[in-house]
């Protein structure tokens, strides 16, 4: 099906200096309308169109690069709007993740540490994530636009590090935006939810 930019969940300056409108402005009106602009014109006669976006991404993967990358980006970004709400972040999470995170990851503490030096040593561009497979929950790291579903993996967090993600608050400081993000922005309840259809 054809791919469509979705509406922000909340308004461009909801999440204040954290990521500011002139950031959400670049990032979600250009950027990713980019993403759906172009991946519509390569999805055509493409033999994925009847796909869900899932599949277009799993399917392109290593056969249809163009198609890949602003498919696989699409997904991101989809998701990406709703990792983040205002008012977010902090250490209380749902008892679920909390849970997981605590068996397969060491507990909160050492989960932020690891995910923050996952998007820190993500050379260039792309993202840093948190991702079920094989029913545990890992942190990874991709270049580009791939994500987790290419490695057997369902993503339930992801942060864009792309420098179009944080040069215009955060300059070339990408830590100060790894956590600013992670402390402060971090939709924890659609982190669940990404839990819960991935089981
Ligand atoms: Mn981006």
């Amino acid at each position: 099906m054809a791919f469509e930019l979705p509406d922000l969940p909340y308004a461009k300056d909801a999440l204040g200096d954290f990521m500011s409108a002139e950031t959400l402005e670049f990032h979600h009106d250009k950027h990713h309308q980019a993403y759906v602009d172009n991946g519509n014109k390569l999805l055509e006669g493409s033999g994925l169109e009847s796909k869900s976006l899932e599949d277009v991404v799993r399917g392109s993967h290593g056969t249809n690069a163009g198609l890949f990358n602003n498919a696989a980006q699409h997904y991101n970004h989809i998701h990406f709007w709703n990792w983040m709400k205002p008012g977010g972040g902090g250490t209380s999470l749902p008892a679920s993740i909390q849970a997981k995170v605590d068996s397969d990851l060491g507990g909160f503490d050492k989960m932020r540490a690891d995910f923050i030096a996952a998007g820190l040593t993500q050379f260039g561009s792309g993202w840093c994530w948190l991702a079920i497979k094989g029913g545990k929950l890992e942190v990874m790291k991709t270049p580009n636009g791939e994500n987790p579903l290419v490695h057997g993996a369902q993503p339930i967090l992801g942060c864009d590090v792309w420098e179009h993600s944080y040069y215009i608050d955060y300059r070339n400081a990408r830590p100060k935006y790894l956590e600013a993000w992670f402390d402060n922005l971090v939709n924890w309840e659609y982190v669940e939810h990404m839990m819960k259809e991935a089981s």
